[in-house]
């Protein structure tokens, strides 16, 4: 079997620096070689992504360079998505994300949003700002097995206890594990609320979520 190590670790690297351009040529040039998509997104994307995800829950990086990584792997999965849909290779899991009511700070959600997908979630983001009922909705016809509540303001947390009740008027609070973070939140206020988990940081929203899917 050909060894396309090197390959895996320049693509992982090329992430990880953030060179959109470089790396959509990199994974071109790997398909073409032959190695294969389902190798390419798990074995240099994610991979790189994990590392980034480390070194900010560590402070060894910090929001521009995981912004431009996450923008790195963007690049690149719009270069292998025709590769994947072809192979078969599909998300581990499905997940909504979006700040909720009355707030209007994406930077951490985008962020959050980013790790996910970087672990192979599949992410709709329903914004900012968001109305209660219209994420009711989105959990009744996604499909989604996690929910992921961001807020920035402490009047604006309230707001995540009220999507939990809401979704437990519906009927539906169990279709969905809640996640909920931001600077304001803490553990004591998810579990006060009935949130299935919280975590501080992004990366640790995606470790959290994957295993979630497990
Ligand atoms: Co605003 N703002 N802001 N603001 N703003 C804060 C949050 C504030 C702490 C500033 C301050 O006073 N020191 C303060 C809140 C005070 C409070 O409630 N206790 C504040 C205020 C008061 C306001 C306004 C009310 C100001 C005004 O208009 N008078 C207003 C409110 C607007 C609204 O939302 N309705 C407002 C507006 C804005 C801007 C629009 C100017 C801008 C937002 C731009 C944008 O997001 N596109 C802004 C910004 C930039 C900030 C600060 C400076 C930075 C926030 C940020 O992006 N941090 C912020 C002060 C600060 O935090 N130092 C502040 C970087 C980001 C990566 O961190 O979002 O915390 P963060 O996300 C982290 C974690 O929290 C976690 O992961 C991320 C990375 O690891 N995380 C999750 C986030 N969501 C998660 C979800 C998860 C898990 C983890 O699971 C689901």
């Amino acid at each position: 079997m050909a060894d396309y190590t090197k390959q895996l670790n320049d693509i992982s690297e090329l992430l990880q620096k953030g060179k959109a351009k470089d790396i959509a040529l990199a994974v071109q040039q790997a398909l073409d070689d032959g190695v294969p998509a389902g190798d390419i997104l798990e074995k240099a994307l994610i991979a790189g992504m994990s590392i980034i995800g480390g070194k900010f829950k560590r402070g060894e990086v910090f929001v521009p360079e995981v912004l431009i990584a996450a923008r790195a792997m963007n690049k690149a999965s719009e270069t292998l998505k025709p590769a994947l849909i072809e192979a078969g290779v599909t998300p581990v899991g499905k997940a909504l994300i979006c700040t909720v009511k009355g707030d209007l700070h994406d930077i951490g959600k985008n962020l959050v949003k980013m790790m996910l997908e970087g672990r192979g979630i599949e992410v709709n983001d329903l914004g900012v700002d968001c109305d209660t009922q219209k994420i009711v909705d989105a959990v009744k016809t996604s499909g989604a097995g996690v929910l992921c509540l961001s807020a920035l303001l402490t009047t604006t947390m309230m707001a995540q206890k009220d999507v939990i009740d809401a979704l437990k008027n519906a009927g539906i609070r169990e279709s969905v594990k809640v996640m909920v973070g931001g600077a304001p939140v803490t553990q004591g206020f998810a579990d006060e609320i009935g949130a299935d988990a919280y975590t501080s940081d992004a990366a640790s929203a995606a470790e959290v979520c994957r295993a979630f899917y497990n």
